[in-house]
Protein backbone atom coordinates (compact mmCIF):
# COMPACT_ATOMS: atom_id res chain seq x y z
CA UNK A 1 0.00 0.00 0.00
CA UNK A 2 1.54 3.59 -0.81
CA UNK A 3 0.59 7.08 0.72
CA UNK A 4 -0.44 9.77 -1.83
CA UNK A 5 2.53 12.21 -2.28
CA UNK A 6 1.31 14.83 0.16
CA UNK A 7 1.72 12.38 2.56
CA UNK A 8 5.01 10.95 1.96
CA UNK A 9 6.27 14.58 1.56
CA UNK A 10 4.80 16.33 4.74
CA UNK A 11 5.60 13.05 6.84
CA UNK A 12 8.98 12.79 5.70
CA UNK A 13 9.94 16.46 5.98
CA UNK A 14 8.42 16.66 9.93
CA UNK A 15 10.58 13.41 10.45
CA UNK A 16 7.76 11.00 11.19
CA UNK A 17 10.06 7.99 11.64
CA UNK A 18 7.21 5.57 9.96
CA UNK A 19 6.53 7.78 7.30
CA UNK A 20 10.65 8.37 6.36
CA UNK A 21 10.81 4.33 7.00
CA UNK A 22 7.89 3.79 3.97
CA UNK A 23 9.30 6.81 1.69
CA UNK A 24 12.48 4.43 1.60
CA UNK A 25 10.87 2.04 1.09
CA UNK A 26 9.19 3.48 -1.74
CA UNK A 27 12.08 4.83 -3.49
CA UNK A 28 13.99 1.54 -2.88
CA UNK A 29 11.20 -0.35 -4.71
CA UNK A 30 11.91 -1.33 -8.45
CA UNK A 31 7.74 -2.03 -9.23
CA UNK A 32 7.49 0.04 -12.35
CA UNK A 33 4.09 2.19 -10.73
CA UNK A 34 6.15 3.05 -7.13
CA UNK A 35 8.87 4.26 -9.62
CA UNK A 36 6.69 6.83 -10.83
CA UNK A 37 5.50 8.04 -7.24
CA UNK A 38 8.96 7.77 -6.26
CA UNK A 39 10.00 10.09 -8.78
CA UNK A 40 7.87 12.75 -7.66
CA UNK A 41 8.12 12.46 -3.91
CA UNK A 42 11.83 13.00 -4.32
CA UNK A 43 11.02 15.51 -7.23
CA UNK A 44 9.10 17.15 -4.02
CA UNK A 45 11.53 16.75 -1.32
CA UNK A 46 14.74 17.83 -3.49
CA UNK A 47 14.82 21.79 -1.99
CA UNK A 48 14.87 20.32 1.05
CA UNK A 49 18.45 18.41 0.50
CA UNK A 50 22.30 18.29 -0.02
CA UNK A 51 22.92 20.42 3.51
CA UNK A 52 23.98 16.91 5.37
CA UNK A 53 27.22 16.03 5.77
CA UNK A 54 28.14 13.28 3.92
CA UNK A 55 30.70 10.58 4.61
CA UNK A 56 31.27 7.18 3.77
CA UNK A 57 32.79 4.47 5.53
CA UNK A 58 34.43 1.96 4.33
CA UNK A 59 36.98 -1.24 5.35
CA UNK A 60 37.42 -4.58 5.20
CA UNK A 61 34.80 -6.89 7.09
CA UNK A 62 35.61 -6.51 10.61
CA UNK A 63 37.73 -3.66 10.96
CA UNK A 64 35.37 -2.23 12.83
CA UNK A 65 32.70 0.02 10.68
CA UNK A 66 29.81 -0.15 12.72
CA UNK A 67 31.20 -0.33 16.17
CA UNK A 68 32.61 3.35 14.58
CA UNK A 69 29.63 4.34 13.53
CA UNK A 70 27.66 3.69 16.53
CA UNK A 71 30.23 5.26 18.53
CA UNK A 72 30.79 8.20 16.68
CA UNK A 73 27.08 8.59 16.05
CA UNK A 74 26.68 8.89 19.64
CA UNK A 75 28.98 11.40 19.70
CA UNK A 76 27.14 13.40 17.35
CA UNK A 77 23.63 12.83 18.41
CA UNK A 78 24.96 13.99 22.58
CA UNK A 79 25.71 17.19 20.01
CA UNK A 80 22.23 17.56 19.21
CA UNK A 81 23.03 16.47 15.68
CA UNK A 82 20.28 14.20 13.52
CA UNK A 83 22.02 11.24 12.31
CA UNK A 84 21.04 9.48 9.80
CA UNK A 85 22.83 5.79 8.87
CA UNK A 86 22.63 3.94 5.64
CA UNK A 87 24.37 1.48 3.79
CA UNK A 88 25.62 -0.41 0.78
CA UNK A 89 26.03 -4.09 0.67
CA UNK A 90 25.70 -5.98 -2.65
CA UNK A 91 26.63 -8.36 -1.05
CA UNK A 92 23.85 -9.19 1.64
CA UNK A 93 20.61 -10.91 1.45
CA UNK A 94 19.50 -9.99 4.28
CA UNK A 95 17.21 -11.39 6.17
CA UNK A 96 14.93 -9.80 9.70
CA UNK A 97 18.07 -11.83 11.80
CA UNK A 98 21.00 -9.78 9.93
CA UNK A 99 19.09 -6.43 10.04
CA UNK A 100 18.36 -7.11 14.06
CA UNK A 101 22.29 -8.13 13.66
CA UNK A 102 23.41 -4.77 12.61
CA UNK A 103 20.84 -3.35 15.21
CA UNK A 104 22.64 -4.81 18.26
CA UNK A 105 25.84 -3.69 17.10
CA UNK A 106 24.64 -0.20 16.99
CA UNK A 107 22.46 -0.84 19.81
CA UNK A 108 22.77 2.31 21.65
CA UNK A 109 22.59 4.19 18.20
CA UNK A 110 19.62 2.38 17.27
CA UNK A 111 17.13 3.29 20.46
CA UNK A 112 18.62 6.94 20.23
CA UNK A 113 16.01 9.62 19.17
CA UNK A 114 18.15 11.53 17.63
CA UNK A 115 19.58 8.73 15.29
CA UNK A 116 17.86 6.70 11.95
CA UNK A 117 19.23 3.55 10.88
CA UNK A 118 18.53 1.61 7.29
CA UNK A 119 19.90 -1.33 6.87
CA UNK A 120 21.36 -1.96 2.89
CA UNK A 121 18.72 -2.27 0.01
CA UNK A 122 18.91 -5.79 -0.51
CA UNK A 123 18.75 -7.71 -4.04
CA UNK A 124 19.72 -6.78 -7.15
CA UNK A 125 23.14 -5.25 -9.05
CA UNK A 126 25.76 -3.00 -6.91
CA UNK A 127 24.58 -0.47 -9.55
CA UNK A 128 21.14 -1.08 -8.39
CA UNK A 129 21.92 -1.32 -4.34
CA UNK A 130 23.98 2.08 -5.02
CA UNK A 131 21.18 3.88 -6.96
CA UNK A 132 18.40 2.86 -3.68
CA UNK A 133 20.96 4.17 -1.02
CA UNK A 134 21.83 7.65 -2.76
CA UNK A 135 17.96 8.27 -3.27
CA UNK A 136 17.62 6.84 0.09
CA UNK A 137 19.95 9.85 1.27
CA UNK A 138 18.43 12.46 -0.44
CA UNK A 139 14.98 11.54 1.94
CA UNK A 140 16.98 11.45 5.07
CA UNK A 141 18.40 14.83 4.19
CA UNK A 142 14.68 16.11 3.42
CA UNK A 143 13.85 14.83 6.92
CA UNK A 144 16.40 17.27 8.47
CA UNK A 145 19.14 14.39 9.40
CA UNK A 146 22.37 16.72 9.66
CA UNK A 147 25.08 13.80 9.28
CA UNK A 148 24.73 11.33 6.96
CA UNK A 149 26.75 8.38 7.47
CA UNK A 150 26.91 5.31 4.62
CA UNK A 151 28.68 1.88 5.59
CA UNK A 152 30.14 0.06 2.33
CA UNK A 153 31.15 -3.51 2.69
CA UNK A 154 34.92 -3.45 1.31
CA UNK A 155 34.72 -5.41 -1.72
CA UNK A 156 34.36 -5.15 -5.42
CA UNK A 157 33.43 -2.26 -6.54
CA UNK A 158 31.50 -0.77 -4.21
CA UNK A 159 33.90 2.07 -2.39
CA UNK A 160 33.38 3.12 -5.55
CA UNK A 161 30.17 3.55 -5.58
CA UNK A 162 30.56 5.13 -2.16
CA UNK A 163 32.66 7.49 -2.90
CA UNK A 164 30.61 8.50 -5.62
CA UNK A 165 27.70 9.64 -3.08
CA UNK A 166 29.47 11.69 -0.61
CA UNK A 167 31.69 14.13 0.32
CA UNK A 168 34.11 12.94 2.36
CA UNK A 169 35.19 9.10 2.05
CA UNK A 170 37.07 7.84 5.17
CA UNK A 171 38.98 4.58 4.92
CA UNK A 172 39.44 2.41 7.72
CA UNK A 173 42.25 0.34 8.38
CA UNK A 174 43.26 -2.29 10.79
CA UNK A 175 47.21 -1.92 12.64
CA UNK A 176 49.60 -4.11 10.85
CA UNK A 177 51.67 -2.18 8.95
CA UNK A 178 53.87 -2.56 5.98
CA UNK A 179 52.03 -6.40 5.64
CA UNK A 180 48.90 -4.70 5.55
CA UNK A 181 49.97 -1.91 2.97
CA UNK A 182 50.76 -4.53 0.37
CA UNK A 183 47.30 -6.20 0.64
CA UNK A 184 45.41 -2.88 0.26
CA UNK A 185 44.42 -1.90 -3.47
CA UNK A 186 46.11 1.07 -4.91
CA UNK A 187 43.01 2.44 -6.05
CA UNK A 188 41.30 2.92 -3.03
CA UNK A 189 43.77 5.36 -1.41
CA UNK A 190 43.27 7.40 -4.39
CA UNK A 191 39.45 7.95 -3.51
CA UNK A 192 40.43 8.06 0.51
CA UNK A 193 39.65 11.72 2.06
CA UNK A 194 40.90 10.89 5.45
CA UNK A 195 42.51 7.46 6.49
CA UNK A 196 41.80 6.01 10.23
CA UNK A 197 43.70 3.00 12.02
CA UNK A 198 41.37 1.41 13.81
CA UNK A 199 41.34 -0.89 17.16
CA UNK A 200 44.72 1.57 18.29
CA UNK A 201 43.96 0.13 21.60
CA UNK A 202 45.58 -2.56 23.62
CA UNK A 203 48.36 -4.54 22.88
CA UNK A 204 47.71 -3.00 18.93
CA UNK A 205 48.38 0.09 19.67
CA UNK A 206 52.24 0.50 18.92
CA UNK A 207 51.40 -1.92 15.95
CA UNK A 208 48.53 1.29 15.14
CA UNK A 209 51.19 4.00 15.52
CA UNK A 210 53.82 2.12 12.97
CA UNK A 211 51.11 1.97 10.44
CA UNK A 212 50.05 5.31 10.71
CA UNK A 213 53.30 6.34 10.01
CA UNK A 214 53.56 4.08 6.65
CA UNK A 215 50.49 5.10 5.23
CA UNK A 216 51.09 8.78 5.97
CA UNK A 217 54.31 7.89 3.97
CA UNK A 218 52.59 6.15 1.57
CA UNK A 219 49.90 8.71 0.79
CA UNK A 220 52.55 11.52 0.96
CA UNK A 221 53.90 10.03 -2.36
CA UNK A 222 50.91 9.14 -3.98
CA UNK A 223 48.91 11.86 -3.53
CA UNK A 224 51.29 14.28 -2.03
CA UNK A 225 50.72 16.77 -5.29
CA UNK A 226 46.91 16.93 -4.29
CA UNK A 227 45.39 20.02 -2.61
CA UNK A 228 44.49 17.47 -0.06
CA UNK A 229 46.87 15.10 1.29
CA UNK A 230 44.14 12.64 3.42
CA UNK A 231 45.69 13.16 6.94
CA UNK A 232 45.53 9.55 8.77
CA UNK A 233 44.63 9.15 12.29
CA UNK A 234 44.36 6.77 15.12
CA UNK A 235 40.82 5.75 16.69
CA UNK A 236 39.65 3.59 19.04
CA UNK A 237 35.80 2.53 19.26
CA UNK A 238 36.40 0.54 22.22
CA UNK A 239 37.91 3.12 24.04
CA UNK A 240 36.56 5.74 22.38
CA UNK A 241 39.81 7.67 21.51
CA UNK A 242 40.23 9.40 18.15
CA UNK A 243 36.86 9.76 17.44
CA UNK A 244 36.63 13.48 18.24
CA UNK A 245 39.96 14.35 16.09
CA UNK A 246 38.42 12.41 13.09
CA UNK A 247 35.31 14.34 13.40
CA UNK A 248 37.23 17.64 13.49
CA UNK A 249 39.04 16.35 10.20
CA UNK A 250 36.32 15.48 8.40
CA UNK A 251 34.73 19.27 9.30
CA UNK A 252 37.91 20.50 8.22
CA UNK A 253 38.25 18.47 4.60
CA UNK A 254 34.65 20.04 4.25
CA UNK A 255 35.58 23.75 5.14
CA UNK A 256 38.66 23.47 2.88
CA UNK A 257 37.17 21.93 -0.12
CA UNK A 258 34.03 24.07 0.27
CA UNK A 259 36.71 27.14 0.52
CA UNK A 260 38.55 26.45 -3.21
CA UNK A 261 35.20 25.28 -4.86
CA UNK A 262 36.38 21.47 -5.02
CA UNK A 263 33.19 20.92 -2.60
CA UNK A 264 30.73 22.19 -5.19
CA UNK A 265 32.23 20.61 -8.11
CA UNK A 266 32.62 17.16 -6.96
CA UNK A 267 28.62 17.39 -6.26
CA UNK A 268 28.18 18.66 -9.30
CA UNK A 269 30.29 16.10 -10.77
CA UNK A 270 28.40 13.39 -8.89
CA UNK A 271 25.41 14.57 -9.86
CA UNK A 272 26.04 14.41 -13.56
CA UNK A 273 27.73 11.03 -13.28
CA UNK A 274 24.50 9.50 -11.28
CA UNK A 275 22.23 11.13 -14.14
CA UNK A 276 24.49 9.16 -16.81
CA UNK A 277 24.25 5.89 -15.28
CA UNK A 278 20.55 6.17 -14.75
CA UNK A 279 20.12 6.30 -18.18
CA UNK A 280 22.39 2.86 -18.92
CA UNK A 281 20.59 1.28 -16.45
CA UNK A 282 16.90 2.45 -17.67
CA UNK A 283 18.05 1.44 -21.30
CA UNK A 284 19.50 -1.82 -20.30
CA UNK A 285 16.77 -2.77 -18.20
CA UNK A 286 14.38 -1.41 -21.35
CA UNK A 287 16.84 -3.43 -23.78
CA UNK A 288 16.25 -6.57 -21.38
CA UNK A 289 12.87 -6.60 -21.02
CA UNK A 290 11.78 -6.48 -24.80
CA UNK A 291 10.14 -9.77 -25.23
CA UNK A 292 11.74 -10.51 -28.90
CA UNK A 293 15.24 -10.18 -26.82
CA UNK A 294 14.50 -11.79 -23.63
CA UNK A 295 13.13 -14.89 -25.22
CA UNK A 296 16.62 -14.86 -27.53
CA UNK A 297 19.13 -13.98 -25.08
CA UNK A 298 19.72 -17.39 -23.31
CA UNK A 299 20.33 -18.97 -26.98
CA UNK A 300 22.67 -16.55 -28.28
CA UNK A 301 24.37 -16.30 -24.80
CA UNK A 302 25.01 -20.17 -24.97
CA UNK A 303 26.31 -20.30 -28.85
CA UNK A 304 29.10 -17.36 -27.56
CA UNK A 305 29.98 -19.38 -24.59
CA UNK A 306 30.36 -21.99 -26.62
CA UNK A 307 32.18 -19.99 -29.05
CA UNK A 308 30.21 -20.56 -31.86
CA UNK A 309 29.13 -16.48 -32.48
CA UNK A 310 31.18 -13.82 -31.86
CA UNK A 311 30.64 -11.39 -29.56
CA UNK A 312 29.78 -8.55 -31.92
CA UNK A 313 27.90 -10.54 -33.86
CA UNK A 314 25.69 -11.77 -30.80
CA UNK A 315 25.17 -8.04 -29.42
CA UNK A 316 23.97 -7.39 -32.90
CA UNK A 317 21.78 -9.81 -33.56
CA UNK A 318 19.68 -8.87 -29.77
CA UNK A 319 20.03 -5.44 -30.94
CA UNK A 320 18.40 -5.76 -34.46
CA UNK A 321 15.67 -8.09 -32.59
CA UNK A 322 15.26 -4.92 -30.29
CA UNK A 323 14.78 -2.81 -33.45
CA UNK A 324 17.86 -0.84 -33.08
CA UNK A 325 18.79 0.72 -36.33
N1 LIG B 1 40.10 -3.95 19.93
C1 LIG B 1 39.09 -3.38 19.29
N2 LIG B 1 38.11 -4.14 18.75
C2 LIG B 1 37.09 -3.52 18.11
C3 LIG B 1 37.05 -2.11 17.99
N3 LIG B 1 35.95 -1.79 17.28
C4 LIG B 1 35.33 -2.95 16.97
N4 LIG B 1 36.01 -4.02 17.47
C5 LIG B 1 35.63 -5.44 17.31
O1 LIG B 1 35.82 -5.81 15.96
C6 LIG B 1 34.80 -6.71 15.53
C7 LIG B 1 34.15 -6.28 14.24
O2 LIG B 1 33.44 -5.07 14.45
P1 LIG B 1 32.31 -4.53 13.47
O3 LIG B 1 31.96 -3.17 13.94
O4 LIG B 1 31.22 -5.50 13.30
O5 LIG B 1 33.10 -4.46 12.08
P2 LIG B 1 32.56 -4.08 10.62
O6 LIG B 1 33.69 -3.46 9.92
O7 LIG B 1 31.31 -3.30 10.71
O8 LIG B 1 32.27 -5.50 10.01
P3 LIG B 1 31.32 -5.86 8.75
O9 LIG B 1 30.01 -5.12 8.90
O10 LIG B 1 31.16 -7.33 8.88
O11 LIG B 1 32.05 -5.47 7.51
C8 LIG B 1 33.84 -6.83 16.69
O12 LIG B 1 34.11 -8.03 17.39
C9 LIG B 1 34.15 -5.64 17.56
O13 LIG B 1 33.90 -5.89 18.92
C10 LIG B 1 38.10 -1.32 18.58
O14 LIG B 1 38.16 -0.10 18.55
N5 LIG B 1 39.09 -2.03 19.21
MG1 LIG C 1 29.31 -3.63 9.85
Amino acid sequence: MTLSVDRYVEGVRQNDRAILGRAITLVESTLPEHRTLAQVVLQNLLPHTGRAVRVGITGVPGVGKSSFIEKLGGMLTAQGQKVAVLAIDPSSQRSGGSILGDKTRMATLAADPLAFIRPSPTGGTLGGVARKTREAMLVVEAAGYDVVLVESVGVGQSETSLAEMVDTFLLMLLPGGGDELQGIKRGILELADLVAVHKADGPSEPLARAAQAEYSAALRILRGQDAWVPPVVLASSLLGTGLAELWATVLRHREETQKSGAFEKKRKDQRVRWFEQLIKERLEEHFRSNPAVAAAWSGIEAEVAADHLPPGQAADRLLQLYGAP
